[in-house]
């Protein structure tokens, strides 16, 4: 098989790949990565010595590609599905590319801030920065509901890299920091992409993992409606 996609079931980023190669139906070789294990680790360092996942080895083309967003274009490129995940029309293209920097910084990444605080050695936390993050994604919602308002996805009717973003960072997001009695849309929206049968395979796939979630509250796949 051409394609290999080093990941771990339960890590954010890595299900916005996942998202795309299943919504495109694209033949993969999964590798589970478990940087806890230094046999696993240590291998993993060899193909991508950052050590971040998701990474998707082409063994056809000769290109190792890493980054979440970058492994989403590439597979628009070389690997097309039925769904572009960049449109081509020049306002939705930069409003996908944008949208999907919002997710992966202003949401994942404040997300990841609170949920890796729980693992790091006692005495190490950091009380400030998770408030700060907490926060951060407070402001995140604040901007993202009025966005949602009367569209199906992220940019308008077609499903792109800005509902591949949005899937896990607001999953897991909400877990850590629930959406308010204000929010109507956004509920709404991750009712949407949890449905979205892409992405509710990731969950279906992540489910076993759970308990490994780091914080009391546990990522839960039911939804509301
Ligand atoms: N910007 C990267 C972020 C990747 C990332 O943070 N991955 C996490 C898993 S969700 C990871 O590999 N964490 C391991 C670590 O930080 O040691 C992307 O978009 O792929």
């Amino acid at each position: 098989m051409s394609l290999k996609l080093y990941f771990h079931p339960l890590a954010s980023f890595c299900h916005k790949a996942l998202i795309a190669l299943y919504e495109g139906r694209i033949a993969f070789e999964p590798v589970i990565v478990d940087l806890a294990d230094e046999r696993s680790s240590t291998a993993f360092k060899v193909v991508w010595p950052m050590a971040k996942m998701p990474v998707l080895r082409d063994e056809a083309r000769g290109h190792t590609v890493a980054e979440s967003t970058i492994i989403i274009e590439y597979l628009d490129t070389y690997y097309p599905g039925g769904t572009p995940f960049l449109p081509l029309t020049e306002d939705r293209a930069w409003q996908t590319r944008l949208w999907d920097r919002v997710y992966d910084h202003y949401v994942q990444e404040p997300m990841q801030k609170i949920v890796t605080d729980r693992l790091r050695p006692s005495g190490s936390s950091d009380p400030f920065g998770v408030e700060r993050a907490a926060a951060q994604l407070r402001e995140a919602y604040a901007m993202i509901e009025p966005a949602l308002e009367s569209r199906t996805w992220m940019v308008g009717d077609d499903f792109t890299l800005a509902d591949c973003a949005a899937a896990p960072a607001l999953f897991y997001a909400n877990t850590v920091v629930p959406f308010g009695p204000a929010h109507r849309n956004l509920p709404a929206y991750l009712d949407r992409l949890m449905a979205r049968p892409s992405f509710a395979r990731v969950l279906d796939e992540a489910q076993p993992y759970f308990s490994l979630f780091p914080m009391e509250k546990k990522p839960q796949i039911a939804r509301r409606s």
